[in-house]
Protein backbone atom coordinates (compact mmCIF):
# COMPACT_ATOMS: atom_id res chain seq x y z
CA UNK A 1 0.00 0.00 0.00
CA UNK A 2 1.01 3.57 -0.77
CA UNK A 3 1.45 5.53 1.92
CA UNK A 4 -0.91 8.82 2.16
CA UNK A 5 1.95 11.76 2.73
CA UNK A 6 1.00 14.74 4.84
CA UNK A 7 2.75 18.40 3.55
CA UNK A 8 4.14 18.73 6.70
CA UNK A 9 5.73 15.20 6.31
CA UNK A 10 7.18 15.63 2.53
CA UNK A 11 8.51 19.18 4.10
CA UNK A 12 9.90 17.48 6.61
CA UNK A 13 11.71 14.93 4.28
CA UNK A 14 12.59 17.48 1.65
CA UNK A 15 14.60 18.93 4.58
CA UNK A 16 16.51 16.16 5.61
CA UNK A 17 20.37 17.19 5.47
CA UNK A 18 21.40 15.92 1.98
CA UNK A 19 23.49 12.97 2.06
CA UNK A 20 21.24 11.00 4.68
CA UNK A 21 18.44 12.58 2.17
CA UNK A 22 20.28 10.54 -0.73
CA UNK A 23 21.07 7.77 1.31
CA UNK A 24 16.92 7.01 2.19
CA UNK A 25 15.64 8.05 -1.65
CA UNK A 26 18.97 5.41 -2.81
CA UNK A 27 17.34 2.43 -0.43
CA UNK A 28 13.61 3.25 -1.75
CA UNK A 29 15.18 2.94 -5.02
CA UNK A 30 16.57 0.05 -4.76
CA UNK A 31 13.54 -1.36 -3.52
CA UNK A 32 11.83 -0.87 -6.31
CA UNK A 33 13.90 -0.13 -9.22
CA UNK A 34 16.93 -2.07 -11.00
CA UNK A 35 19.86 0.50 -9.68
CA UNK A 36 21.40 2.23 -12.86
CA UNK A 37 18.76 1.08 -15.41
CA UNK A 38 16.94 4.06 -17.07
CA UNK A 39 14.80 5.20 -19.42
CA UNK A 40 15.32 7.45 -22.37
CA UNK A 41 13.05 9.15 -24.33
CA UNK A 42 13.36 11.21 -27.30
CA UNK A 43 11.07 14.60 -27.67
CA UNK A 44 10.01 15.64 -30.76
CA UNK A 45 8.05 19.40 -30.99
CA UNK A 46 5.53 17.98 -33.54
CA UNK A 47 3.69 21.58 -33.88
CA UNK A 48 5.76 24.61 -32.11
CA UNK A 49 5.57 28.03 -31.44
CA UNK A 50 2.23 30.35 -31.61
CA UNK A 51 0.39 28.91 -28.75
CA UNK A 52 -2.32 30.51 -27.65
CA UNK A 53 -1.82 30.14 -23.68
CA UNK A 54 0.26 32.52 -21.22
CA UNK A 55 2.50 29.92 -19.33
CA UNK A 56 5.12 32.46 -18.36
CA UNK A 57 8.04 30.04 -18.60
CA UNK A 58 7.54 28.90 -22.13
CA UNK A 59 8.73 30.28 -25.42
CA UNK A 60 6.03 28.82 -27.46
CA UNK A 61 3.57 31.19 -26.12
CA UNK A 62 2.46 33.41 -28.95
CA UNK A 63 1.99 36.75 -26.72
CA UNK A 64 6.28 36.36 -25.89
CA UNK A 65 9.00 37.74 -28.08
CA UNK A 66 10.72 34.68 -28.31
CA UNK A 67 13.08 33.32 -31.23
CA UNK A 68 11.09 30.71 -31.43
CA UNK A 69 9.67 30.51 -35.57
CA UNK A 70 6.04 28.88 -35.64
CA UNK A 71 6.02 25.90 -37.10
CA UNK A 72 2.46 24.10 -38.09
CA UNK A 73 1.88 20.40 -37.40
CA UNK A 74 4.79 18.17 -39.21
CA UNK A 75 3.75 15.09 -41.34
CA UNK A 76 3.76 11.54 -40.23
CA UNK A 77 6.40 10.18 -42.83
CA UNK A 78 8.46 12.92 -41.09
CA UNK A 79 7.68 11.77 -37.97
CA UNK A 80 7.97 8.44 -38.72
CA UNK A 81 12.06 9.07 -39.85
CA UNK A 82 12.52 11.00 -36.58
CA UNK A 83 11.11 7.56 -34.54
CA UNK A 84 13.56 5.61 -36.72
CA UNK A 85 16.50 7.58 -35.67
CA UNK A 86 15.58 7.74 -32.54
CA UNK A 87 15.15 3.75 -32.00
CA UNK A 88 18.65 3.73 -33.32
CA UNK A 89 19.59 5.84 -30.89
CA UNK A 90 18.87 3.66 -27.84
CA UNK A 91 15.65 5.22 -27.14
CA UNK A 92 12.53 3.10 -25.60
CA UNK A 93 9.88 6.08 -25.85
CA UNK A 94 8.93 8.67 -27.80
CA UNK A 95 7.21 11.60 -26.83
CA UNK A 96 5.33 14.03 -29.39
CA UNK A 97 4.65 17.67 -27.64
CA UNK A 98 2.09 20.28 -29.52
CA UNK A 99 1.82 23.72 -29.14
CA UNK A 100 -2.05 23.59 -28.31
CA UNK A 101 -3.93 24.93 -25.61
CA UNK A 102 -6.60 21.75 -26.01
CA UNK A 103 -6.65 18.80 -28.73
CA UNK A 104 -9.82 19.56 -31.01
CA UNK A 105 -11.64 16.94 -33.13
CA UNK A 106 -10.10 17.95 -36.64
CA UNK A 107 -8.08 16.86 -39.25
CA UNK A 108 -4.69 17.52 -37.05
CA UNK A 109 -5.57 14.92 -34.64
CA UNK A 110 -6.85 12.73 -37.38
CA UNK A 111 -2.59 13.23 -38.23
CA UNK A 112 -1.36 12.40 -34.38
CA UNK A 113 -3.18 9.43 -34.06
CA UNK A 114 -1.94 8.16 -37.31
CA UNK A 115 1.63 9.73 -35.91
CA UNK A 116 0.92 7.26 -32.59
CA UNK A 117 0.21 4.13 -34.84
CA UNK A 118 3.17 4.32 -37.06
CA UNK A 119 5.58 4.87 -33.85
CA UNK A 120 4.16 2.40 -31.69
CA UNK A 121 4.25 -0.17 -34.87
CA UNK A 122 7.62 0.57 -34.29
CA UNK A 123 8.05 -1.46 -31.02
CA UNK A 124 8.70 2.05 -29.35
CA UNK A 125 6.16 3.28 -25.92
CA UNK A 126 4.29 6.70 -28.05
CA UNK A 127 3.70 9.38 -25.19
CA UNK A 128 1.80 12.46 -25.90
CA UNK A 129 1.58 15.80 -24.70
CA UNK A 130 -1.20 17.85 -26.83
CA UNK A 131 -2.73 20.13 -23.99
CA UNK A 132 -6.05 19.55 -22.39
CA UNK A 133 -7.80 16.29 -23.65
CA UNK A 134 -11.47 15.19 -22.96
CA UNK A 135 -12.59 11.45 -22.34
CA UNK A 136 -13.25 10.56 -25.33
CA UNK A 137 -10.28 11.65 -26.92
CA UNK A 138 -7.75 10.08 -24.61
CA UNK A 139 -9.59 7.18 -25.85
CA UNK A 140 -8.74 7.66 -29.26
CA UNK A 141 -5.31 7.90 -28.13
CA UNK A 142 -5.48 4.85 -26.28
CA UNK A 143 -6.79 3.05 -29.16
CA UNK A 144 -4.15 4.23 -31.56
CA UNK A 145 -1.94 2.76 -29.11
CA UNK A 146 -0.68 5.73 -26.71
CA UNK A 147 1.14 4.46 -24.31
CA UNK A 148 1.31 7.62 -21.41
CA UNK A 149 -0.12 11.10 -21.61
CA UNK A 150 2.18 13.98 -20.81
CA UNK A 151 0.47 16.85 -18.83
CA UNK A 152 2.48 18.73 -16.20
CA UNK A 153 0.51 20.05 -13.30
CA UNK A 154 3.95 22.40 -13.29
CA UNK A 155 3.83 24.00 -9.69
CA UNK A 156 1.55 24.36 -6.66
CA UNK A 157 -2.03 24.92 -6.37
CA UNK A 158 -1.24 27.80 -4.54
CA UNK A 159 1.29 29.33 -7.16
CA UNK A 160 -0.62 28.30 -10.23
CA UNK A 161 -2.33 31.47 -10.82
CA UNK A 162 0.92 33.22 -10.65
CA UNK A 163 2.77 31.45 -13.47
CA UNK A 164 -0.58 30.78 -16.02
CA UNK A 165 -3.65 32.79 -16.31
CA UNK A 166 -5.55 31.21 -18.88
CA UNK A 167 -6.29 27.69 -17.69
CA UNK A 168 -6.90 26.64 -13.61
CA UNK A 169 -4.82 23.87 -11.82
CA UNK A 170 -8.45 22.11 -11.52
CA UNK A 171 -8.50 21.69 -15.37
CA UNK A 172 -5.13 20.30 -15.30
CA UNK A 173 -6.15 17.42 -12.80
CA UNK A 174 -9.37 17.15 -14.90
CA UNK A 175 -7.52 16.13 -17.89
CA UNK A 176 -5.28 13.70 -15.98
CA UNK A 177 -8.71 11.55 -14.80
CA UNK A 178 -9.53 11.85 -18.60
CA UNK A 179 -6.32 10.08 -19.15
CA UNK A 180 -6.47 7.34 -16.33
CA UNK A 181 -10.33 7.20 -17.09
CA UNK A 182 -9.21 5.82 -20.82
CA UNK A 183 -6.68 3.69 -19.58
CA UNK A 184 -2.95 5.37 -20.49
CA UNK A 185 -0.51 5.77 -18.20
CA UNK A 186 -0.06 8.90 -16.55
CA UNK A 187 2.97 11.36 -16.66
CA UNK A 188 3.03 14.34 -14.96
CA UNK A 189 5.33 16.69 -12.87
CA UNK A 190 6.20 20.24 -13.33
CA UNK A 191 9.33 22.67 -12.98
CA UNK A 192 11.38 24.17 -10.26
CA UNK A 193 13.34 27.87 -10.88
CA UNK A 194 10.18 29.69 -11.43
CA UNK A 195 10.56 31.71 -8.06
CA UNK A 196 8.65 29.19 -6.18
CA UNK A 197 8.70 29.02 -2.40
CA UNK A 198 9.99 25.85 -1.32
CA UNK A 199 6.64 25.28 -0.03
CA UNK A 200 5.31 24.92 -3.57
CA UNK A 201 7.35 22.59 -4.42
CA UNK A 202 6.46 20.40 -1.73
CA UNK A 203 2.61 21.59 -2.87
CA UNK A 204 3.52 20.40 -6.30
CA UNK A 205 4.68 16.98 -4.82
CA UNK A 206 2.02 16.54 -2.52
CA UNK A 207 -0.57 17.03 -5.12
CA UNK A 208 1.38 14.43 -7.27
CA UNK A 209 1.76 11.92 -4.29
CA UNK A 210 -1.69 11.51 -3.57
CA UNK A 211 -3.24 10.84 -6.96
CA UNK A 212 -4.55 7.34 -7.49
CA UNK A 213 -2.92 5.52 -8.74
CA UNK A 214 0.64 7.28 -8.37
CA UNK A 215 1.71 8.92 -11.95
CA UNK A 216 3.74 5.91 -13.63
CA UNK A 217 6.15 8.99 -14.46
CA UNK A 218 6.98 12.14 -12.87
CA UNK A 219 8.79 14.88 -14.80
CA UNK A 220 11.05 17.42 -13.16
CA UNK A 221 12.31 20.15 -15.13
CA UNK A 222 14.99 22.81 -14.03
CA UNK A 223 13.51 25.94 -15.72
CA UNK A 224 14.93 26.63 -18.41
CA UNK A 225 14.91 30.69 -18.61
CA UNK A 226 14.31 31.66 -22.26
CA UNK A 227 14.98 35.07 -23.17
CA UNK A 228 11.49 37.65 -24.02
CA UNK A 229 9.37 35.29 -21.80
CA UNK A 230 8.35 36.48 -18.55
CA UNK A 231 11.07 34.08 -16.20
CA UNK A 232 13.82 35.65 -18.86
CA UNK A 233 15.68 36.79 -15.49
CA UNK A 234 15.55 33.80 -13.09
CA UNK A 235 18.30 32.87 -11.76
CA UNK A 236 19.74 29.20 -12.29
CA UNK A 237 18.50 26.21 -10.25
CA UNK A 238 20.97 25.44 -7.72
CA UNK A 239 21.85 21.36 -8.34
CA UNK A 240 21.50 20.73 -5.00
CA UNK A 241 17.38 21.68 -5.04
CA UNK A 242 17.15 19.34 -8.06
CA UNK A 243 18.79 16.98 -6.28
CA UNK A 244 16.37 17.35 -2.98
CA UNK A 245 13.64 17.54 -5.39
CA UNK A 246 14.26 14.21 -6.64
CA UNK A 247 15.19 12.54 -4.01
CA UNK A 248 12.08 13.59 -2.06
CA UNK A 249 9.91 12.54 -5.05
CA UNK A 250 11.66 9.13 -5.38
CA UNK A 251 10.83 8.61 -1.62
CA UNK A 252 6.69 9.81 -1.82
CA UNK A 253 6.25 8.00 -5.11
CA UNK A 254 8.55 4.78 -4.91
CA UNK A 255 7.35 2.96 -7.47
CA UNK A 256 7.33 5.93 -10.44
CA UNK A 257 9.90 6.58 -12.89
CA UNK A 258 11.29 9.85 -11.82
CA UNK A 259 12.59 11.94 -14.79
CA UNK A 260 15.67 14.20 -14.53
CA UNK A 261 14.00 16.54 -17.53
CA UNK A 262 14.75 19.87 -18.92
CA UNK A 263 17.75 22.06 -17.69
CA UNK A 264 20.50 19.22 -18.26
CA UNK A 265 22.43 21.01 -20.09
CA UNK A 266 23.37 23.13 -17.46
CA UNK A 267 24.29 20.60 -15.31
CA UNK A 268 27.37 18.88 -14.58
CA UNK A 269 28.07 14.86 -15.34
CA UNK A 270 28.54 14.98 -11.38
CA UNK A 271 25.57 16.54 -10.42
CA UNK A 272 23.19 14.42 -12.84
CA UNK A 273 25.27 11.51 -11.08
CA UNK A 274 23.96 12.64 -7.59
CA UNK A 275 20.49 12.93 -9.31
CA UNK A 276 20.41 9.42 -10.58
CA UNK A 277 21.90 8.47 -6.98
CA UNK A 278 18.98 9.92 -5.86
CA UNK A 279 16.38 8.03 -7.58
CA UNK A 280 16.52 9.54 -11.18
CA UNK A 281 15.79 6.86 -13.50
CA UNK A 282 14.37 8.65 -16.81
CA UNK A 283 15.90 11.22 -18.96
CA UNK A 284 15.23 12.93 -22.60
CA UNK A 285 18.10 12.42 -25.03
CA UNK A 286 18.76 14.36 -28.08
CA UNK A 287 19.89 17.30 -28.75
CA UNK A 288 16.83 19.16 -28.28
CA UNK A 289 14.00 19.34 -26.07
CA UNK A 290 10.60 21.03 -27.78
CA UNK A 291 12.73 24.18 -29.31
CA UNK A 292 15.59 24.63 -26.76
CA UNK A 293 18.92 22.41 -27.00
CA UNK A 294 19.33 19.67 -24.47
CA UNK A 295 23.09 17.90 -24.00
CA UNK A 296 24.56 16.21 -27.51
CA UNK A 297 23.85 12.24 -27.59
CA UNK A 298 27.55 10.91 -27.74
CA UNK A 299 28.00 13.19 -24.79
CA UNK A 300 24.98 11.38 -22.81
CA UNK A 301 26.28 7.84 -23.96
CA UNK A 302 29.57 8.79 -22.61
CA UNK A 303 27.71 9.85 -19.21
CA UNK A 304 25.93 6.39 -19.77
CA UNK A 305 29.39 4.59 -19.92
CA UNK A 306 31.33 6.59 -16.77
CA UNK A 307 28.28 6.04 -14.50
CA UNK A 308 27.60 2.30 -15.53
CA UNK A 309 23.81 3.38 -16.57
CA UNK A 310 22.20 1.36 -19.14
CA UNK A 311 18.91 2.08 -21.11
CA UNK A 312 15.72 0.44 -19.88
CA UNK A 313 14.08 -1.53 -22.78
CA UNK A 314 10.39 -0.26 -24.74
CA UNK A 315 7.75 -2.19 -23.14
CA UNK A 316 9.23 -3.55 -20.21
CA UNK A 317 7.00 -2.52 -16.99
CA UNK A 318 3.90 -4.20 -19.40
CA UNK A 319 6.08 -7.30 -19.71
CA UNK A 320 6.44 -7.69 -15.74
CA UNK A 321 2.92 -6.83 -15.56
CA UNK A 322 1.54 -9.26 -17.72
CA UNK A 323 3.95 -12.01 -16.21
CA UNK A 324 2.51 -11.38 -12.79
CA UNK A 325 -0.97 -11.40 -14.12
CA UNK A 326 -0.51 -14.73 -15.72
N1 LIG B 1 1.02 22.55 -24.69
C1 LIG B 1 1.00 21.38 -23.91
C2 LIG B 1 0.86 21.65 -22.42
O1 LIG B 1 1.18 22.73 -21.99
O2 LIG B 1 0.44 20.73 -21.71
C3 LIG B 1 2.20 20.48 -24.12
C4 LIG B 1 3.57 21.07 -24.33
S1 LIG B 1 4.28 21.98 -22.96
C5 LIG B 1 5.67 22.72 -23.71
C6 LIG B 1 4.86 20.69 -21.87
C7 LIG B 1 5.58 21.08 -20.62
O3 LIG B 1 6.89 21.56 -20.92
C8 LIG B 1 5.01 22.17 -19.76
O4 LIG B 1 3.93 21.75 -18.98
C9 LIG B 1 6.19 22.54 -18.89
O5 LIG B 1 6.21 21.76 -17.71
C10 LIG B 1 7.40 22.18 -19.77
N2 LIG B 1 8.15 23.39 -20.14
C11 LIG B 1 7.79 24.30 -21.07
N3 LIG B 1 8.70 25.30 -21.15
C12 LIG B 1 9.65 25.01 -20.25
C13 LIG B 1 10.85 25.68 -19.85
N4 LIG B 1 11.21 26.84 -20.39
N5 LIG B 1 11.61 25.11 -18.89
C14 LIG B 1 11.24 23.93 -18.34
N6 LIG B 1 10.12 23.26 -18.68
C15 LIG B 1 9.33 23.79 -19.61
C1 LIG C 1 8.33 17.74 -19.60
O1 LIG C 1 8.03 17.66 -18.39
N1 LIG C 1 9.38 18.38 -20.08
C2 LIG C 1 9.43 18.33 -21.52
C3 LIG C 1 8.23 17.40 -21.85
N2 LIG C 1 7.62 17.19 -20.56
C4 LIG C 1 7.26 17.74 -22.87
C5 LIG C 1 9.42 19.67 -22.18
C6 LIG C 1 10.55 20.55 -21.73
C7 LIG C 1 10.50 21.79 -22.56
C8 LIG C 1 11.64 22.72 -22.30
C9 LIG C 1 11.55 23.95 -23.07
C10 LIG C 1 11.60 23.76 -24.57
O2 LIG C 1 12.49 23.04 -25.09
O3 LIG C 1 10.78 24.39 -25.27
FE1 LIG D 1 1.26 26.49 -24.77
FE2 LIG D 1 2.02 24.29 -23.46
FE3 LIG D 1 3.72 26.37 -23.79
FE4 LIG D 1 1.67 26.62 -22.14
S1 LIG D 1 3.38 25.18 -21.92
S2 LIG D 1 2.32 28.14 -23.68
S3 LIG D 1 0.11 25.43 -23.17
S4 LIG D 1 2.90 25.09 -25.39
Amino acid sequence: MIKDWTKQEILEIYNTPLLELISKASEIHKTFHKIGEVQVSSLLSIKTGGCPEDCGYCPQAARYHTEVKVHKLMGVDEVSKCADNAKAGGASRMCLGAAWREVRDNKDFDTVLDMVKTINSKGLEVCATLGMVTEEQAKKLAGAGLYAYNHNIDTSEENYDKIISTRTFDDRLDTIKNVRKAGLTVCSGGIIGMGETAEDRIGMLHTLSILRPQPESVPINALVAVEGTPMENQPPVPIWDMVRMIATARIILPKTAVRLSAGRLSMSMEGQALCFLAGANSIFAGDKLLTTPNPKYNEDMEMFKILGLSPKKAFADKLVEEEVSK
